[in-house]
């Protein structure tokens, strides 16, 4: 029998229930020393769930490849379960606890069978902070284990924390067969539960990511008064010294790792900007007694999408990946380093490619497509605090104060690169109706364009129209509320082609941004908001023709009374439930685009 280290009730009797579920040969708690760290990952290696990598060139990292069918978050698998299928909104998939903890206990029974169930005590949020959030995730994977060591802060310090508070987000997870067919990813708000089981992938599995800091915590956040939002924080360190801090909320590899940790560009180093990173993909906001926004990282670490990876766009992460990471879906190259589509140095003449089978470049699928080396949603976990940009504030309890909300999609067509909402309400509008196309971390074709508010439209863990609701009302709890923005870096010219070089050179947009929050610069006013003069973002050692420039701020007319079509369908979708305040500002935007003269 292993020591249990908790006189936690609640805590050991869930275990104990679990366990006779699952069916374990034996319950492991992870106590977050090294020591047991180095064990599990010898562990990995020997069962082939790691390759240990080369370690004089990338020490303590290691190389996942999942099964084929398990590389994305798959949404139609997840569920929101609670009593009343209203409550979850017309874009969640509902089931009822009932049948839900049936289905899944089905699944569930005796899948640990010959396995080790580990329990992870984890904290998302500094330990002890009032921000912060504890969970438990009991499951049968160490590659689980392994990830959650980087990505939360977990082991005794959360026992100790849990023994004042009992609360705590119940989450289990058995790897079961890996079968697509028995896949469920099953959140109980109503009992701050979730359940994973037949998935190894990350969003999937890592359960105190989307699934609490995000699903759960929404609803936790609505009842609580506060937000619980899918936004990289990043502090923006102006030349005078005073650093001001924005949230951004773009969809799924949509570009907020690599601006929350950009090194500002060639053309403006001279002004002596520097970024500070505090999170990349989750961000947890309150009001606090100045009537200000203040948000916290609930994670310790990135999972980053590993395409497209480089010192040019990323030269942070470059850095931040170079130990105790573990990649997932990259290729393997014969000197046991990784390599995938647009990462730096030569394209290598043979690898293992994330299947495992042998690769070289350029070969050909039955359908005579390129095969890839890395999966498109091939990713890396990696320790924020190896980031050389990583804020010293990450670890502060009460956060950053929040000076701008951003909001973003890709859309090649429609978006200009950036406007301002009118103001709070406007700003909301403007983040309920983002649009995005798809790309590979979603299952579904890829560049459809889908409604996607807030970048929550698969995170939010009750009815969406409430929690637009909940969005208006938060405005009024501020004395100082953020101004809300949209922007977008990937509108094209008519060859398809970027017409933003994009990356390191957002710098130039953001601090337009923050010239309007500190009222230095005068905007145009249009339908949709307010846009920059283009005078006034800074575009030294760019060389943008007049004609791109024009393109990238053109409101177009007909285009934005078609978006408009979109956006009434989809507020349609959800009744009577819909706050008035949305559909106000859907009559306003169309009567200003009608009498729109251009
Ligand atoms: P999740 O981790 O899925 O939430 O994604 P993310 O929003 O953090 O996206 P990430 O920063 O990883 O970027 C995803 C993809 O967008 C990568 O292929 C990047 O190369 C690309 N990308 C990021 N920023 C820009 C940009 O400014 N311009 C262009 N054209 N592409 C970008
Ligand atoms: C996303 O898809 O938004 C991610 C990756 O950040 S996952 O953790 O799988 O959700
Ligand atoms: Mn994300």
């Amino acid at each position: 029998m292993e020591h249990i280290p908790t006189t936690n009730k609640k805590l050991i009797n869930w275990v104990n229930k679990m366990a006779k579920l699952c069916g374990p040969v034996r319950i492991v708690w992870i106590n977050g020393s090294d020591e047991q760290k180095l064990t599990l990952e010898k562990e990995s290696v020997k069962s082939q769930e790691l390759i240990r990598l080369n370690q004089e060139k990338l020490p303590g990292c290691f190389l996942h490849r999942t099964a084929h069918d398990d590389v994305a978050r798959t949404e139609h698998l997840t569920f929101i379960c609670t009593k009343k299928k209203h409550d979850v909104g017309p874009n969640n998939n509902w089931m009822s606890p009932a049948a839900a903890y049936n289905k899944a206990k089905a699944i569930f029974k005796g899948a640990m069978a010959g396995r080790t169930m580990y329990v992870i005590p984890f904290s998302m949020g500094p330990v002890g902070s009032p921000f912060s959030k504890i969970g438990v995730e009991l499951t049968d994977s160490r590659y689980v284990v392994l990830n959650m060591l980087i990505m939360t802060r977990c082991g005794d310090a959360v026992l100790r924390q849990l023994e004042k508070d009992d609360d705590f987000t119940k989450c289990l997870h058995s790897k079961a067969q890996l079968d697509i067919k028995k896949r469920l990813i099953l959140h109980f708000p109503e009992d701050n539960t979730i359940w994973s089981v037949g998935s190894g992938y990350g969003g999937n599995v890592l359960l105190g990511k989307k699934c609490l800091s995000l699903r759960i915590a929404s609803f936790l956040a609505r009842k609580e008064k506060w937000l619980a939002e899918h936004m990289l924080i990043m502090g923006i360190e102006e030349p005078n010294g005073h650093v001001e801090y924005v949230t951004a909320a773009f969809p799924s590899a949509c570009g907020k790792t690599n601006l929350a940790m950009m090194i500002p560009p060639e053309g403006l180093k001279n002004k002596g900007y520097r970024i500070w990173t505090v999170g990349d993909d989750i961000s947890w906001m309150r009001v606090d007694s100045d009537g200000s926004l203040w948000a916290v990282n609930p994670e310790a670490g990135f999972f980053g999408v590993a395409p497209g990876t480089n010192s040019k766009a990323n030269p942070n992460m470059v850095e931040t990946i170079k130990k105790n990471t573990i990649y997932t879906n990259v290729l393997l190259k014969p000197d046991n380093t990784v390599w995938w589509e647009g990462a730096d140095g030569e394209v290598p003449a043979q690898g293992i490619d994330w299947k495992g089978n042998p690769w070289k470049p350029n070969t050909l699928d039955a359908e005579g497509k390129p095969i890839k080396g890395a999966h498109p949603n091939a990713r890396f976990t990696t320790p924020i605090m190896n980031c050389p940009s990583a804020s010293f504030r990450i670890e502060q309890h009460h956060g950053v104060p929040i000076s701008a909300i951003i909001f973003g999609g890709r859309r090649e067509h429609v978006a200009p690169l950036v406007y301002e909402s009118f103001d709070w309400q406007h700003g909301v509008f403007v983040g309920a109706t983002m649009g995005s196309e798809l790309t590979a971390a979603q299952v579904g074709k890829l560049g459809t364009v889908r409604r996607d508010p807030m970048a929550m439209l698969p995170f939010c863990g009750y009815n969406m129209a409430e929690y637009f609701k909940h969005w208006l009302s938060m405005g009024k709890l501020m004395a100082k509320p953020p101004k809300i923005f949209h922007v977008n870096w990937f509108r094209t010219d008519e060859s398809g082609k970027f017409l933003w070089p994009g990356f390191c050179e957002n710098l130039r947009v953001l601090e337009w941004i923050l010239d309007r929050c500190n009222n230095k610069v005068n905007a145009l006013q249009t339908p949709i908001g307010y846009l920059p003069y283009p005078f006034n973002i800074d575009m030294t050692g760019l060389s943008l023709t007049e004609e791109a420039l024009e393109k990238l701020f053109k409101i177009d007319q007909e285009e934005w009374l078609e978006e408009l079509k979109g956006i009434h369908k989809f507020f349609t979708d959800f009744k009577k439930d819909l706050p008035k305040e949305l559909w106000e500002q859907y009559r306003a935007l169309q009567k200003r685009l009608k009498s729109y003269a251009k």
